[in-house]
């Protein structure tokens, strides 16, 4: 396959509601998106870095630089291009996994697609619909929350994550569980707010059954995480923490993870969380896919990659109108809480060019 150029072009994506973590409020998922010409096929590749430097240390105009400037410059030496030919050619160029990750799944993409494909196929899915869950954010009131929590289970998802920080915990948990029982699958995620000086207070969420605590400490805090899950019942998971497969092997050698949350922006790469996926299954620990906000590009390969063997529980793998009035794809709809696999060739979906270029702020081609 030769590579002829990638197109970098930025969106802006109203959210349907603001979505509120620990680390801050989303209220419009600004977006870099890559297409990669090749004289086979396009493909396309999602970049999940957020705008400011908040849930990781990538944002999206750091993406922009340093694909234009080193990613995507390195490609034009690469003998054979493939999807697998990616992360090597960018390998001594460090962190950045998100950008990475970006221009691995548009090169896929594009060869998936020249061979008539699917990434669900590639990527080994055994299953041709995924269970989903939803992500629930930081609200202004318990009221506010349970409204939002009986939406979603009305809409059929079939596990609810709350996020959490310090004063939003253990009383949105218990009134979720009061509220709607204790058969809904029901999970906290807290993105780095606490310490292991919380840990008793932590340990308050053990009186609820949940499924998992995520991320609760400093994502370089693999350690604390260990002690942690050595004091409460609640399954520790990982997601900041685990930024590629050695780094889940270590962690689940350290005993700091029972569980894990696999995002591929976030470990360079479809193919590196496949590895994960794999290390995971080796250790008899659960993955389930977690999410970005994505728009239709990148939830089609999240998708394909919650298909795997591995991906026992509900993911961060929400339908399109969780996130956007109107997506970029062909919508993405529940049905009895699921999401079918795209079966297409390369991720499945392609941009509809006019929704396309309504949210479209800038496009750069670069060529190679
Ligand atoms: O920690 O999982 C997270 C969104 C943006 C950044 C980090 C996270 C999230 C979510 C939303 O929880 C998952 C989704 O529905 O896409
Ligand atoms: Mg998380």
């Amino acid at each position: 396959m030769k590579l002829s150029g990638v197109e970098l072009r930025l969106i802006s994506m109203p959210l349907v509601a603001p979505f509120r973590t620990s680390f801050g409020v989303e209220t419009t998922r600004e977006i870099l998106l890559l297409r990669a010409v090749t004289d086979e096929a396009e493909g396309w590749g999602e970049c999940v870095a957020m705008s400011d430097p908040l849930y990781s240390s990538e944002y999206v105009h750091a993406a922009v630089d340093v694909l234009t400037r080193f990613f995507i410059p390195a490609l034009a030496d690469v003998p054979v291009l493939d999807g697998t030919a990616v992360a090597p050619a960018l390998a001594r160029f460090k962190g950045h996994r998100m950008a990475k990750a970006a221009l691995e799944t548009a090169v896929l993409d594009a060869e998936l697609r020249a061979q008539g494909r699917s990434m669900g196929r590639e990527l080994g899915a055994v299953r041709d619909r995924v269970p989903c869950g939803v992500s629930v954010g930081i609200m202004d009131s318990i009221d506010e929350l349970l409204d939002a929590v009986g939406g979603y289970l009305d809409a059929g998802y079939l596990r609810i994550k709350l996020k959490i920080e310090p004063g939003w915990d253990i009383a949105p948990v218990r009134a979720v569980r009061e509220r709607f029982g204790d058969d809904v699958l029901l999970q906290v995620d807290a993105n780095t707010a606490y310490t292991m000086a919380d840990a008793r207070h932590l340990a308050g969420l053990d009186a609820f059954d949940l499924l998992l605590i995520e991320q609760p400490f400093d994502e370089e805090d693999v350690l604390g995480h260990a002690e942690l899950a050595r004091v409460v019942k609640t399954p520790v998971c990982l997601d900041e923490s685990i930024t590629s497969a050695r780094a889940a092997a270590d962690a689940i050698r350290l005993g700091a993870c029972q569980i894990v949350n696999i995002k591929p922006g976030r470990v360079g790469g479809y193919l590196e969380a496949r590895r994960i996926h794999d290390v995971c299954s080796a250790s008899g620990i659960p993955v389930w896919a977690g999410g970005m906000l994505e728009t239709g590009i990148g939830r089609a390969a999240n998708v394909a990659l919650a298909a795997l063997p591995g991906f026992t529980v509900p993911g961060d793998t929400s339908a399109s109108d969780r996130y956007y009035r109107t997506d970029i794809t062909e919508p993405f709809v529940l049905d009895h809480g699921y999401l079918a696999v795209p079966t297409g060739p390369g991720i499945g979906v392609t941009p509809i060019p006019d929704e396309l270029a309504a949210v479209t702020s800038k496009v750069d081609w670069l060529p190679l």
